[in-house]
């Protein structure tokens, strides 16, 4: 295949509708996307090798070739990234942790030195890194409730936590130039009919009010919080819900919202959220996911949502308010595999909304020409935007089609 010359062809086509190809290249590779480092292993993480994953989400499937040990885990993620262009983050979860590093600690001591290779290997790859405190698998999550467990001394071991947490993320931050966001999501609900549904939210608040007292630059890192629908055995009642957490983000000014796809009623799309967020000036921190039919964590795929999603970002020119992370885990395929798919559908679907002669679209849109519009969004559904990612595959360093010879 002759991607130079498919990319002429591609790019005089553009031309003609006013899109420069070279710019949408350029532009495509720069914007960060946040892989999660969990798609590897079903999120068993290095604290506890093996452990299994409980707190109210699952990796189901039996697919071979998890990692077996440490070493494996980095020769695993050393392929996935091997085959994703663009400028990359990789988001990380507290029981990634080194525990031979430091005194032998639970989670509420967990300290920057015990992610230092971290952000070794971030160097090496030329990498960003986000972080997720762990407010699950533990056995002081096993009741249900962390941060917003009536337990004061549940709920202090996970604030602590909580606090250590955004230092990592500061550290990172400073020592790789780039900010961290660090994500907080907590399990916490019922599964059953709930009588007091506002105690552990004033509970939850105030816990929130503590670990984000201290102030740190957000050049280094920024705090997102991110609400859920329902999960296995929090099935009528979460804590952090969304609204919850609306109202957290506006009252306090602390932190910043998280949306995860997969987070919301069936019929609900985060596309259609982020307009509003943009409206009032507020960052949005993204877990980008494929819901089938309920918070399935399906690994991502260039379907409806994720194109509308980008096309948001893009058309509004929000590449530096909502920040793209992944967030999937499935374990009946392979894992590097579904890895590299989901980190190179959501580049490919940023490609796909870049293409678009969007001012020409809002151009029309505003002058009531809505028959101009329709005609030329249809149209751009056949323009020949995989020859644009084929180049940018190939500038980059990265297989273009060949890479699926070793699954097929
Ligand atoms: C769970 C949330 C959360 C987790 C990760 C592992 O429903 O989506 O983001 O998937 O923290
Ligand atoms: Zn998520």
């Amino acid at each position: 295949m002759d991607v130079e010359k498919n990319y002429q062809l591609a790019k005089e086509m553009y031309t003609e509708l006013g899109v420069n190809t070279d710019e949408v290249l350029e532009k495509a590779k720069k914007i960060p996307v946040s892989l999660h480092c969990w798609q590897i292993d079903d999120l068993t993480g290095f604290e506890n090798f093996g452990q299994k994953l409980s707190g109210g989400i699952a990796a189901f499937g039996n697919a071979p070739g998890k990692p077996t040990s440490v070493e494996e885990y980095f020769e695993h993620l050393d392929k996935a990234l091997s085959l994703i262009p663009g400028h990359t983050k990789l988001a990380l979860h507290a029981v990634y942790r080194d525990v031979n590093v430091g005194k032998k600690c639970d989670r509420d001591e967990i300290t920057p030195e015990q992610f230092a290779f971290w952000v070794k290997y971030a160097k090496e790859k030329k990498i960003g890194l986000d972080f997720n405190p762990t407010y699950f698998s533990h056995p002081l999550a096993d009741d249900g409730f962390t941060l917003s467990s009536r337990d004061e001394k549940v709920r202090r071991f996970w604030i602590e936590h909580g606090k250590r947490c955004r230092e990592i993320g500061a550290y990172f931050g400073k020592e790789l130039g780039e900010t961290c966001i660090t994500n907080h999501w907590i399990p916490d609900g019922y599964k059953d009919i709930t009588v007091d549904k506002v105690t552990p939210r004033k509970i939850l608040a105030e816990a929130y009010d503590e670990i984000f007292a201290t102030k740190i630059d957000p050049k280094y890192n920024i705090d997102s919080v991110e609400s859920k629908l329902f999960g296995l055995g929090s099935e009528s009642y979460v804590t952090g819900s969304h609204e919850f957490y609306m109202n957290y983000v506006m009252n306090r000014n602390n932190c910043i919202i998280c949306m995860d796809c997969g987070h919301f009623h069936p019929t609900e799309v985060v596309s259609a959220k982020l307009s509003s967020m943009l409206a009032f000036d507020r960052e949005v921190m993204l877990h980008v996911s494929r819901p089938v039919r309920w918070d399935s964590d399906h690994v991502t795929i260039q379907d409806d949502e994720t194109n509308a999603v980008m096309q948001e970002i893009i058309w509004n020119k929000a590449e530096d308010r909502i920040h793209i992370g992944t967030d999937y885990f499935d374990a009946s395929i392979n894992r590097i595999a579904a890895t590299a798919l989901g980190a190179r559908s959501v580049r490919k679907c940023l490609v796909n909304a870049l293409l678009y002669p969007i001012d020409k679209l809002r151009a029309m849109e505003a002058q009531g020409n809505f028959t101009g519009r329709l005609l030329l969004l249809e149209e751009m559904k056949n323009m020949p935007a995989g020859a644009v990612w084929d180049k940018l595959c190939a500038d980059e360093g990265v297989p273009t089609h060949d890479w699926l010879k070793a699954y097929l």
